[in-house]
């Protein structure tokens, strides 16, 4: 197959982090076409390397020269993009959160089981992380015996005043509720968030920082720390507590130095660079397996699963109860 022609929908921070990549970095793909409801924006991207630009998604997924698309907006608008990828029968890969409810994803997933094709998947790159996948693999050796309690942190340093106490789960928390039910291959039974003392850098539409609880069907409990102005910089941590031992994923190493009279390891200051090389690989496979007539990433059920949880931890996010999380079975289709 010739380059796979890929239209990018959104051109803010994290489509502009793509589009550079499948250019200059990764191969066997091109942007050959963006779009923008701030069009000035996409036109910054798009005239340096020849894309066609549009300022809305139907016509972008439309192009006929475009085989694949990407969709980069913020999480309320990617059912649109994904639907009309669907409808037309176009690989789409969309960031997370394949949308911000559970009843929009179920419309995809049922849009997309009808067309009979495997078409949408989801930007949840911690599963392409190499640390991520080795401790994936210590727990599958058994070695570790089961996994009994789960301790997690995402940590940002700020957060503007648009993300409000919602966004927290389906913007931030959701990559540790599909991350870790990914590690464990255990199912949530019921969810549950608790506010301890807010921070003086949080503003009045978000409660910062909260406690997450996940419980699973085993027995299982994660805590998932989401602490988004926490000023010091963006840290994501993780330590699973097994009967044989623990594992941890810490921090990435990065070099220690002495000076004037301290000790310092420095720590990311955004999402950019903690991920750069799980999103590399991410698009690299995603573009691969399209090429290849292929799907291997995480699926349209992949993002229900994620959502039917984020809505249970939001809703406990108003009543502060423990809030039950009902799936149900998994379509044929989703099946391996
Ligand atoms: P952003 O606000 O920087 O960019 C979003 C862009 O989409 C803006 O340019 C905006 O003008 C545009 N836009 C808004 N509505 C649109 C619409 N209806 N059609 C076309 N364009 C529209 O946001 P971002 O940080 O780039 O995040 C975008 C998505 O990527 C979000 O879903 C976010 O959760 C996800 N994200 C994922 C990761 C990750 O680690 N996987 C990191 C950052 C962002
Ligand atoms: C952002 O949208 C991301 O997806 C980053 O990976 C995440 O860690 C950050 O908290 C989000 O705001």
């Amino acid at each position: 197959m010739e380059l796979l022609r890929i239209g990018v929908v959104g051109c803010g921070a994290i489509g502009r982090e793509h589009i550079d990549r499948i250019t200059n970095k990764l191969s066997g793909g091109k942007v050959v076409a963006v779009s923008d409801v701030f069009v000035e924006g996409a036109h910054k991207v798009g005239d340096p390397i020849g894309a066609t630009v549009y300022n809305n998604s139907a016509d972008l997924v439309n192009d006929p020269d475009v085989d694949a698309v990407i969709c980069t907006t913020p999480g309320f608008a990617h059912k649109e993009t994904v639907m009309q990828a669907i409808e037309i029968g176009k690989p789409i890969f969309c960031e997370k959160p394949l949308t911000t409810s559970a009843e929009d994803s179920r419309e995809i997933v049922e849009a997309e089981i009808e067309s009979g094709r495997h078409l949408v998947q989801v930007g949840f790159m911690r599963r392409y992380d190499k640390s991520y996948r080795q401790v994936k693999e210590m727990l599958d050796s058994g070695e570790f015996g089961k996994p009994l309690y789960l301790k997690c942190t995402h940590w940002n340093p700020e957060v503007g005043t648009n993300y409000d106490t919602p966004m927290a789960v389906h913007d931030t928390a959701i990559h540790e509720i599909d991350v870790l039910h990914w590690l464990v291959g255990d199912e949530y039974v019921s969810a549950q968030v608790m506010m301890p003392r807010q921070t003086k850098h949080t503003h009045r539409e978000l409660k910062d920082p909260q406690l997450m609880f996940l419980n699973c069907r085993s027995g299982l409990i994660a805590m998932v720390e989401v602490f988004v102005n926490c000023r010091f910089g963006y840290d994501i941590n993780c330590q699973i507590v097994c009967e044989e031992g623990v594992i941890d994923l810490p921090t990435p190493a990065s070099p220690t130095f002495r000076k004037a009279g301290g000790l310092t390891t420095a720590i990311e200051q955004d999402w950019k660079r903690r991920f750069i090389d799980a999103y590399d690989v991410e698009i690299q496979e995603w573009i691969n397996d399209v090429r290849n007539g292929e799907f291997n990433g995480p699926t349209a059920w992949d993002g229900l699963v994620a959502n039917v949880t984020a809505d249970a931890l939001v809703a406990s996010q108003e009543s502060g109860a423990v809030v039950p999380i009902e799936i149900g079975e998994m379509p044929a289709f989703y099946k391996k």
